[in-house]
């Protein structure tokens, strides 16, 4: 039999180091043991007769079992679900005002990246689109070695001190003797926990509004949430915050909705990034930084080294310094998003860390967790962890070592080897920790400057839109409401929301069944609202990768409907026709339109906007089928832009809906409705139309 050679390798020169030992696409290839050698069967093993015992020497049936019986590695202790792609980042402009870091010098140079999203609560096999916060682990290979931006969506952060974080994880993750419940922070232990640490109440203003239940990864803010430090190639230091702001804008889900997808695609986040990739559309983020000079680290009113805290950009603006492009996919989702080691320690010259005591537990936790998880100390040589920039030193051995170190010198200083590998002077690239002059006594403790829990919870919550502000009070009410101890659900609207804002805490307080108690009285400084925290107000409408079903039967216009079709795709939407059943469907106008979808097994959750075709055969099918129904009705309830094109508006009527109001388009010209309609759904939902609470 011939052999062919079809091999699949991505094409990227710069990350050649990191592909060795990639292996081929197997097209064309015989089946080896991992020894090389050519199997004959791997259907049957090897017996005695043909009722026989299986024999012992069945080196292959071994092998093969073995392999399969070590396949899984310990899931991450948080950050277990994720996804990741591939991309690029490049500056705008040298940054060399702020930072001697190579990366950021040269506008003409792209830096390669991997960025892994994830989800903290859940186990790996856990939905995507439950209320959490996202991980944002973004992995850059320069020329100067790995730095790791590993931060989330949301710039603040549960406690400020890393000692506490087992504590928070065990409250957050479920209950040790049962198990329950999965992903989720609407739980006792959870609630206990903040009821009795103050500092958390900024962090869950943010996880209880809707940054914590995205859209989509491509449209998530990213933050570096704590200080770090830019160094200039004279040794200056400057505090820097990081920041990614993604092109598409950033995008929630309703929270009805994301619990649907959590049932009907706990994929959903994964598949989108996949998908928009797949179809030639990058995901992509600008990278911001705001820039303090040292001497401001307390001029804000709060301390730059709280990670609690963050830096409204109304008072130190975001300066977009440069673009990341993500447009490959993994190759192999274990080899790659599972087998990524992120370490906030990983970083390159021109920047460094500050005293942030969440920061520095963190330099320790992220090395030391991957000794268990990835099985030893040589955790970095994996492919996609080993850095584009040439690796000398004397670490050697261990459990998985790949590398077969030349030379005979294996110690430092030596002369049998000539001394080398030699340290390198900062003027060679050697690294240089910041000076930074430290005097202190050893203590315990917190400093004053840590002491207002209370002042940005507000900040935050006086910056949401009323309909906003709506979701935060129904997700505090929502998870709340799940806790069984009353007295938990008490404390928390006694001690922190009421510390919050007293009205915040009266609606809570209702919607839960307990009574307010008095203001703890916290001392809280008068703070203006930030605006940039409100993610309601579309600034740039785009329709760009957005999913949008066009629901048709048989009978219906075949003409418009591709014709509104073509317009959604011509704006970068992707279409599906769904019907009541896949395949063919026959138009009133001849032809037919291939329908990739059925109401049968596709819900209107998993999509941005709903179409209805024109044609009265089409539409008297549809308005009497309860799927067909549910599908808008379900569209309207979460506020997504509809059309109906002609008779269309009959299936409106049918499930009860108004045929105008904010985001229905109706009309009979396809072209004039189609315009209209991509208008609609560039202002991504239409909050007007949400049903009110008693
Ligand atoms: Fe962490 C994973 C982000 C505080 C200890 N963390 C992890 C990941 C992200 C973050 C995005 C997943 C990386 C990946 O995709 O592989 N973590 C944060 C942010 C924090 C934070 C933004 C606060 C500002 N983390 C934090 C503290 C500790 C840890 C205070 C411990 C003292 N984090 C870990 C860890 C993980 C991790 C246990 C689990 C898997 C891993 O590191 O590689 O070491």
């Amino acid at each position: 039999m011939p052999v062919s050679r079809k091999p699949v390798r991505p094409k990227s020169d710069a990350k050649e180091a990191q592909l060795e030992g990639f292996r081929e696409d197997p097209t064309g290839q015989f089946l080896t043991t991992d020894q090389g050698v050519r199997v004959a069967s791997t259907d049957d093993s090897l017996r005695a007769g043909d009722r026989g015992p299986t024999l012992l020497e069945d080196f292959h049936l071994r092998e093969k079992i073995m392999r399969f019986d070590h396949e899984r590695i310990p899931e991450r202790v948080v950050h277990a679900r994720g996804a990741g792609a591939h991309g690029h980042f490049q500056v705008y402009e040298s940054l060399a005002r702020y930072t001697s870091a190579g990366f950021l010098q040269d506008p003409t140079k792209q830096t390669p990246v991997f960025v892994r999203f994830s989800t903290v609560v859940g186990s790996r096999g856990s939905a995507d689109t439950v209320r959490d916060v996202r991980g944002f682990a973004v992995k850059f290979y320069t020329e100067q070695g790995n730095f790791d931006l590993v931060g989330n969506n949301m710039p603040v952060f549960f406690i400020q001190d890393g000692i506490k974080f087992p504590d928070l994880v065990h409250a957050l993750k479920p209950n040790p003797r049962k198990e329950i419940p999965q992903a989720q922070s609407a739980h006792d232990s959870f609630w206990d926990f903040v009821s009795l640490t103050p500092e958390t109440a900024h962090m869950v203003m943010w996880v209880m509004s809707d940054r914590s239940i995205p859209r989509s990864y491509r449209m998530m803010e990213g933050f570096g949430v704590h200080t770090f430090r830019l160094i200039d190639a004279e040794g200056v230091a400057r505090l820097v915050k990081f920041h990614w702001k993604p092109l598409l804008g950033a995008h929630s889900l309703v929270w009805e909705e994301a619990q649907q997808i959590a049932g009907k695609d706990p994929d959903y986040h994964r598949r989108d990034l996949w998908e928009a990739i797949e179809s030639g559309n990058p995901a992509e983020w600008e990278l911001g930084m705001q820039i303090i000079a040292e001497a401001d680290a307390l001029k804000y009113g709060f301390d730059l080294l709280d990670s609690t805290k963050l830096l409204p950009e109304e008072i130190v603006p975001v300066e977009r310094v440069g673009k990341m492009t993500l447009n490959r996919n993994p190759v192999n989702f274990f080899a790659e998003v599972e087998q990524v080691a992120f370490c906030i320690g990983n970083v390159v010259p021109g920047i460094d860390f500050t005293n942030d005591p969440l920061l520095q537990a963190r330099l320790f936790s992220y090395l030391d967790t991957q000794l268990t998880r990835l099985g030893g100390p040589n955790f970095a040589e994996l492919p996609i962890n080993r850095p584009i920039a040439p690796v000398h030193n004397h670490q050697h051995d261990g459990f998985g070592r790949h590398t077969i170190n030349a030379g005979t010198a294996n110690y430092s200083p030596n002369s049998i080897g000539d001394g080398f590998p030699k340290p390198a002077t900062p003027a060679q690239g050697g690294y240089a920790h910041y000076a930074e002059r430290v005097a202190g006594h050893v203590v315990r403790g917190r400093s004053p400057s840590f002491q207002d829990h209370f002042t940005q919870a507000r900040m935050f919550l006086d910056s949401q839109s009323p309909v906003e502000r709506a979701h935060l009070t129904d997700a505090l009410s929502f998870e709340l409401g799940k806790c069984e101890r009353e007295e938990v659900r008490k404390r928390v609207v006694d001690v922190i929301l009421m510390a919050i804002d007293p009205r915040l805490a009266a609606d809570v307080a209702k919607a839960i069944g307990v009574p307010v108690g008095k203001s703890p009285g916290t001392g809280m400084k008068a703070q203006k609202p930030s605006p940039a925290l409100s993610i309601a107000m579309v600034k740039d409408p785009k329709i760009v990768t957005r999913k949008i079903a066009i629901l048709a039967a048989p009978g219906h216009h075949g003409q418009s409907l591709a014709l509104v079709k073509a317009t959604l795709e011509k704006g970068g939407a992707s279409v599906e026709v769904v019907s009541t059943a896949l395949g063919d469907v026959p138009a009133a106008d001849g032809g037919v339109t291939r329908a990739v979808r059925s109401l049968l097994n596709t819900p209107s959750v998993v999509y941005d906007a709903i179409m209805v075709a024109d044609g009265d055969a089409s539409v008297a099918v549809l308005a009497a089928d309860d799927d067909a129904c549910r599908f808008v009705k379900e569209g309207f309830r979460h506020c997504k832009s509809l059309a109906a094109l002609g008779a269309g508006a009959r299936l409106l009527q049918a499930a009860g809906l108004p045929s105008e109001g904010a985001g229905i388009v109706t009309g009979t010209a396809a072209g004039e409705l189609a315009k209209r309609f991509v208008e609609a759904i560039g202002q991504h939902r239409h909050w007007a139309r949400e049903r009110k609470r008693s």
